[in-house]
């Protein structure tokens, strides 16, 4: 567990210096933005979906790095946006994400809403430059990975599962319609993360489907634990305010289902998104100790 510990450490700083060398110099008139944009991105992360990508990338076996690290930086990205965006005055209003004050606190609410717009088409555009300068024979799986790049945090994702969160806010929210809020809003990136993976490593549509699958019951898991985590955590080690959904009375898990249930259901997504990893690579002997690790790790995290 303490290697796991180690290893997991060094990916993430590999991660951090990806985003350094990705992101853009603060110079010129609209250098604000270049530096709302780095306080954010660099403000210290778990950098879970760089990480489960690339991780997915290797356990099938993907061979040249560099066609991930791009997407890695661009998803990061996106999911940056979406966290400065969640935190402004109009949405959840918080003053700490990250163990540090947000956007708006530091940069004023316009810079904090333009920080996370430049952040979103940003990442289109380290992505984008990266599938048009590919080798011929990488431009259809890049074009793959864009295409999801595009789609699972946009508004039949990410977007379209926000939506229905704002709509929803203060009001009771059916089990189903809970469900498809968990499913778009987090898992949907999380997915995106794991496909791309698979997809760069030029796994066949049948098999990114079934990454798909377990990235929607990894990512189930990781809302639920967020859920939790915000009754049970700890604020200095959250590094953001806990029971933030009590003050925006907002129906999660465990208001829904209980305590007890929620800690059973991450459980159970957990251990069936590892299943259907496994089944994936079985034929082919595939392995990847640290991906399985980091599965495991984020059902039990504390942050
Ligand atoms: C403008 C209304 C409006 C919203 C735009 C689309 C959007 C913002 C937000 C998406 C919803 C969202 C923020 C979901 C939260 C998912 C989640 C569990 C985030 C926390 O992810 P971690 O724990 O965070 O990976 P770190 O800080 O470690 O990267």
């Amino acid at each position: 567990m303490v290697m796991f510990k180690e290893e997991l450490a060094e990916k993430a700083a590999a991660v951090d210096a990806l985003l350094e060398r990705y992101l853009p110099e603060e110079k010129g008139y609209a250098k604000t933005i270049f530096s709302a944009m780095r306080y954010s991105v660099m403000a210290g992360g778990k950098r879970i979906r760089p990480l489960l990508m690339m991780e997915t990338f290797r356990y099938f076996q993907g061979e040249n790095e560099k066609l991930v690290e791009p997407f890695m930086t661009a998803i990061e990205m996106i999911h940056t946006y979406s966290l400065i965006h969640d935190d402004l005055p109009a949405v959840d209003n918080d003053d700490y994400r990250r163990g540090r004050l947000t956007s708006h606190k530091v940069y004023g609410e316009a810079m904090a809403i333009l920080a996370g717009d430049a952040l979103q088409s940003y990442a289109y555009e380290v992505a984008a430059a990266a599938a048009a300068d590919a080798a011929p024979e990488d431009m259809p799986r890049m074009a793959q990975a864009m295409k999801v790049l595009t789609h699972k945090p946009g508004i039949y994702g990410m977007v379209g599962g926000q939506v229905v969160d704002v709509e929803l806010t203060g009001k009771p929210i059916p089990e189903d319609v809970l469900h498809f809020i968990f499913e778009l809003k987090t898992a949907d990136m999380i997915e995106a993360a794991m496909m791309i993976g698979a997809i760069l490593a030029g796994e066949s549509q049948e098999t990114v489907a079934q990454i798909e699958k377990a990235g929607l019951d990894i990512g189930m898991a990781f809302q639920i634990q967020d859920d939790i985590l915000d009754e049970t955590g700890d604020e200095a080690v959250l590094g953001k305010p806990v029971h933030s959904d009590e003050k925006n009375v907002k129906t999660t898990w465990v208001t829904a289902y209980g305590m007890e249930k929620a800690v059973q259901d991450v459980r159970e997504y957990s251990d069936e998104a590892v299943r259907i990893l496994r089944e994936t690579g079985e034929s082919r002997h595939l392995s990847n100790d640290f991906l399985f690790a980091l599965i495991e790790h984020m059902v039990g995290r504390k942050r």
